[in-house]
């Protein structure tokens, strides 16, 4: 088998948005909106086992202030909340604060020289994968991915397959010609629940995550090419 595709994850995988990122943008909408609640580095790192910024607001809630959720507006503030956070996250990614990870860059580029097919799977918002491509590697970078499955254009989120076979059913390939990147155990039981070969490059609030069945699992991406991807893609074989 010959590898057609790389899948990307977007976060911790293309770029670490987690902590300096997506964590930063829900308390400033948590601020804005006058509740106390703040996320640090380690309560973060928890609540990271939901995926979905709006599963995640709910979980956390459900957790550590379960009467919140009996407000008769509950739904409706979830989800002005995550607005707000999708907002304050752009703003952050715009003005260039989150960098790619070592070599993701390099491998793109390499790929796309090459000849591969690109996609993407995530369970972040639309806005926030068009805005971190932009700023990280040029306007047109979106056009560079065939398929960009993101947010809720699948009701189940990872650690469900769902994203993963909708981007394999765009690109109109099998699993097995692709070979997806991930940084998460909810990312790498979705992408090899939809039966992709993958390969971890792993974060720090990822390091303990079971990867069994992974390719490798990588620090990063830093000293990894094309040619070292497809010798990993073979054990697969
Ligand atoms: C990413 C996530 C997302 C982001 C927040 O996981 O879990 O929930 O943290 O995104 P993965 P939204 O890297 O596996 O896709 O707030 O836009 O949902
Ligand atoms: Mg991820």
């Amino acid at each position: 088998m010959t590898l057609q595709a790389i899948i990307f994850d977007v976060d911790g995988t293309l770029a670490d948005t987690e902590r300096d990122g997506h964590r930063v943008a829900f308390n400033a909408a948590f601020a804005e909106a006058g509740l106390d609640w703040n996320w640090d580095v380690a309560l973060y790192g928890e609540l990271l086992a939901v995926t979905g910024g709006k599963e995640r607001i709910r979980f956390y809630v459900e957790r550590h202030c379960p009467e919140f959720s009996k407000r008769p507006d509950f739904d409706a503030l979830v989800k002005s909340l995550h607005a707000a956070k999708t907002t304050h996250y752009v703003r952050l990614v715009d003005s260039g604060e989150l960098p790619l990870r070592p070599g993701v860059r390099a491998l793109i580029n390499e790929a796309r020289v090459a000849g591969l097919r690109l996609g993407i799977a995530t369970t972040t918002t639309p806005e926030n994968v068009t805005a971190l491509l932009r700023a990280t590697l040029g306007a047109d970078a979106e056009t560079w991915f065939e398929a960009i499955g993101a947010g809720d254009i699948v009701p189940a989120k990872k650690p469900a397959p769902d994203i993963y076979q909708w981007v394999l059913q765009r690109l109109n390939l099998p699993a097995n010609v692709c070979l997806a990147l991930e940084d998460s155990g909810n990312g790498i039981r979705s992408s090899l629940g939809a039966g992709i070969p993958t390969l971890v490059t792993e974060t720090d609030y990822t390091r303990d995550h079971d990867f069994s069945g992974a390719l490798a699992v990588l620090p990063d991406l830093a000293t990894t090419v094309l040619s070292d991807v497809r010798r990993y893609f073979d054990r697969a074989l």
